[in-house]
């Protein structure tokens, strides 16, 4: 949450929070070394005499203040736009929370655990009745989320465009009506994380805010579960009756299901293992190292009898040597002369094939740099994210698991 007189950005409370946090250091330091930089020669302009009057042009000068502008702006972009498509990345998430925007408050619904809908509306707390907490930011009901485990949400609106933002954690999403928009949640730490409606929405546009509640995996589980499980109760859904005849096939189903896909999961996995690491690899070691075979021992037969052939008569050999080199080079010219346009297109061919292998190494560097450049946390922190994510996965889906068995 922002406070009073604060500088720079919040604190990253997620993933993405914390490379944002350090994309804006990153940006401030290159944006205050160039204003320093621009001070310091406007002040020495101003204090100079300007006696310079046969200092015309300089070259360098200018190379040097076209390509370094160039640099600055890719180390400047690069990273940025890195970091706004890994926004958009949102690999298997384990559940998903639904967020509606209304006018004005908030309604967030959890329906992809065991097919019930669980949902409730989320208003702001009035001044009259705030027990502690943040004015105009603490509300009845917080959306509650896991720490450190992947979730969607998926933002849209009842009735006018909202926005769904929580500063400290880089998200902000539109809420449309008759779309849905999504985005990663996965805070690294447990807390309340505060923000507010970023789309001008109507009146009450400033008292419809954003409370995220982020807390383990399993006080998440069990409550979504009871929840879950109290809705279930509500709708006091009869079970259908029970047959012989309907478990037998429900049974036959079953296995030959889970027989087929783990048969044809084998299968495609023993295809692909053989197929890259044996075939792919194989073939091209055989043949290329055939065809290099081939040469090599041709051009050592050809160097060979040539030698024997200058011990036995030398002047012959050097001269056959020469007149051999002639006639390729002369074969050339007439090839030229002969067939302009065969040669025209084999010449082009060439400069083509280095450009591209030009493009494509420069492409291959490109890349590197931009890897390079786009993360802005430790190894160390990457690993502790990536390794609780895991076990929380785990942890999850085991508690779930357990719960409906
Ligand atoms: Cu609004």
């Amino acid at each position: 949450m922002s406070i009073w007189s604060q500088l720079g950005l919040q604190e990253g409370t997620s993933v993405l929070g914390v490379e944002v946090q350090g994309l804006y250091d990153y940006s401030m330091f290159i944006i205050v070394m160039i204003f320093s930089f621009v001070v310091y020669f406007m002040l020495k302009v101003l204090c100079h005499k300007l006696t310079g009057r046969v200092y015309l042009d300089s070259q360098g000068l200018e190379v040097m203040w076209t390509i370094m502008p160039f640099w600055l702006l890719l180390a400047l972009g690069l990273p940025s736009i890195k970091l706004l498509y890994l926004m958009d990345e949102i690999n298997l998430p384990e559940a998903s929370v639904k967020v509606v925007g209304h006018q004005w408050y908030w309604s967030y619904e959890y329906s992809d655990i065991r097919g019930s809908s669980y949902s409730y509306d989320s208003y702001m707390v009035s001044d009259s009745s705030l027990e502690g907490g943040y004015r105009l930011l603490e509300v009845d009901n917080r959306c509650v989320v896991p720490t450190l485990l992947t979730i969607r949400g998926l933002v849209t609106s009842d009735d006018v465009v909202h926005s769904w933002a929580i500063p400290s954690s880089a998200i902000k999403a539109d809420g449309v009506p008759g779309r849905i928009n999504q985005v990663r949640l996965c805070f690294i730490g447990s807390g309340v994380f505060y923000g507010q409606c970023s789309e001008l929405c109507g009146v009450n546009h400033s008292f419809m805010p954003i409370c995220v509640e982020s807390v383990s995996v399993e006080v998440y589980s069990t409550w979504i579960v009871e929840n879950h499980n109290n809705v279930l109760k509500g709708m006091e859904n009869k079970p259908e009756s029970w047959t012989w005849w309907g478990f037998l096939v429900a049974a036959v189903k079953g296995i030959g299901k889970s027989l087929y896909w783990l048969g044809s999961m084998y299968a495609m996995f023993l295809y692909y293992l053989f197929y890259y690491s044996f075939y792919v690899t194989g073939k091209f070691v055989v043949v290329s190292s055939w065809e290099f075979m081939q040469w090599a021992v041709s051009s050592f037969a050809a160097a060979v009898s040539w030698l024997v052939w200058f011990s036995n008569s030398p002047v012959e050999a050097v001269v056959y040597a020469i007149s051999y080199w002639v006639a390729g080079i002369w074969g050339v010219v007439v090839f030229v002369v002969t067939k302009p346009v065969m040669a025209t297109w084999w010449f082009c061919k060439s400069v083509c094939g280095a450009v591209a292998s030009f493009a494509y190494f420069t492409y291959c560097v490109f890349e590197a740099v931009l890897n390079s450049l786009t993360s802005f946390t430790s190894d160390g922190f990457q690993d502790f994210v990536v390794q609780n994510v895991s076990r929380n996965t785990k942890k999850f889906l085991w508690i779930l698991s357990n719960r409906y068995k």
